[in-house]
């Protein structure tokens, strides 16, 4: 395989142009748990892609859904025209997110997702004659992509500090992060839940007739993996609950799979009233996000909202035939092969294996929920990030993909990941985090 002989014309996403040109890391190829590098190397895929790979990479059954939905209908409108497979995979989904959750809304992308859950909620709060809730309500430390909503919602500082006032009326919750009392928790940790009451306080300063939803992530992954405390999304639930605030979980992450269940909210047994989901929806073979919503949103919007087009909302691509018929595999692929039972069985495994690192050089905190762990590095001085940077590449040298997400190693392999590679995971970090100062 060839190396592209010129990186200078890429701008990439998220990545420090300047180091990574000068020594790049090129990946050609990927099949099952392994990516090939350029230079032949087998890598071990710690992180299914990002956080998005669930089913393992080279699946025959998607490539081969693809390749006939484009020989049979490549394209057709989404806005008054339909095709059967959009309202097939909306079924499908339906069947598998918690119940009364009927409705779906089909994006591109994660953040696309999120933006639609945004303004499906703005929407709905005035089509039903609350007007006035226009408020959205994030959290510090949350990721909800990199839209102008998301961002505005979102809570972290590097991805908002550079673009300017953002939405108006947005406000923050705490975030739940708490080492001093919740450090080396397996699973979710003991103290917290009473953060959820901290939307009481922006309740009593803004007043619930201005706020129209509550976005967070179930468990927070970018952000350094930060699972929710017990019992805080259920009381974060109760108080939206009593002020009539509708309630966003944001499962780019955390749907399909991830924590052993097709969604966070079936794990957790806490219902939102929207779930926006992606990444794992196509086992990210073709871009696809979807904003699901309860019966009485969108029965609401038909009913109240003005005609004859309820929702003045739509992207060219949203149901792209060809991203339907990859979910529609990728779906397929998960209940033949009973991948979320799997990653149940392997989620105590990766604890295990996580956990057993306690002590080695650098680590300060473990964490992990599901198929996901993470191991928060000692910043070196000042230089916060450049320590889980370097790991991260070391690793990549030594055959392996970890995430670093400033000085927070994150682990989320594909579901299908067997014993030995969460082993191998830990045994190569290990070495790694011993290697660099
Ligand atoms: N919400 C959540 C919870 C996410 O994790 C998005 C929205 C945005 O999705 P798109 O498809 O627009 O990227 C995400 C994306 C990381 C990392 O390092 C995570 C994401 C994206 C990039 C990096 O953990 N998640």
């Amino acid at each position: 395989m060839s190396k592209p002989n010129n990186l200078e014309s890429l701008w990439m996403p998220f990545t420090p142009n300047k180091t990574f040109k000068k020594d790049p890391r090129i990946i050609v190829k990927a099949k099952d748990m392994h990516f090939t590098s350029d230079d032949n190397r087998q890598i071990l895929d710690g992180t299914a892609g990002l956080w998005c790979v669930n089913a393992g990479h080279g699946r025959k059954k998607i490539q081969e859904a693809v390749t006939q939905q484009i020989e049979e209908l490549d394209y057709s409108p989404p806005f008054q025209f339909g095709h059967p497979k959009q309202f097939e995979l909306a079924n499908r989904l339906a069947e598998i997110f918690p119940e009364g959750m009927n409705h779906v809304f089909f994006s591109n992308s994660g953040s696309e997702a999120v933006d639609s859950a945004l303004k499906i909620a703005l929407a709905y709060q005035r089509a039903r004659g609350h007007a006035t809730k226009t408020r959205l309500i994030g959290r510090e430390r949350g990721y909800h992509g990199v839209g102008f909503g998301g961002i505005s919602v979102g809570g972290m500082v590097k991805n908002r500090m550079y673009f300017g006032s953002m939405l108006s009326g947005v406000d923050h919750l705490r975030h739940t992060h708490n080492p001093s009392v919740n450090a080396f928790s397996q699973g979710q940790p003991e103290h917290g839940a009473e953060l959820a009451d901290d939307l009481e306080r922006l309740v009593q300063l803004h007043d619930a007739s201005t706020i129209a939803a509550v976005i967070v992530e179930p468990i927070a992954g970018s952000t350094g993996v930060l699972p929710p405390p017990q019992g805080y999304l259920k009381r974060l639930r109760e108080i939206c609950t009593k002020h009539d605030i509708l309630l966003i979980f944001d499962e780019v992450i955390s749907a399909f799979g991830r924590l052993g269940k097709a969604t966070g909210s079936e794990y957790f047994g806490v219902t939102p009233d929207i779930i926006t989901c992606a990444k794992g929806l196509t086992n990210a073979t073709i871009p696809m996000g979807a904003t699901v919503v309860q019966d009485y949103i969108y029965e609401s919007m038909l009913e109240n909202a003005d005609a004859p087009i309820e929702l003045f909302h739509g992207y060219t691509y949203s149901g792209h035939p060809v991203a339907c018929a990859a979910a529609l595999a990728t779906l397929d692929i998960y209940k033949e092969e009973g991948l979320f039972e799997h990653a149940g069985e392997q989620a105590p495994k990766i604890e295990k294996a996580a956990h057993s690192l306690k002590g080695t050089k650098h680590i300060v905190d473990i964490r992990n929920l599901g198929v996901i762990a993470a191991l928060e590095l000692e910043p070196r001085g000042n230089a916060v990030g450049a320590r889980g940077f370097e790991v991260m590449k070391k690793a990549w040298d030594m055959g392996l993909m970890v995430r670093a997400n400033g000085d927070t190693l994150a682990f989320s392999p594909p579901l299908i990941v067997s014993d030995a590679q969460i082993d191998e995971m830990f045994t190569t970090v290990k070495s790694a985090l011993e290697q660099v100062d």
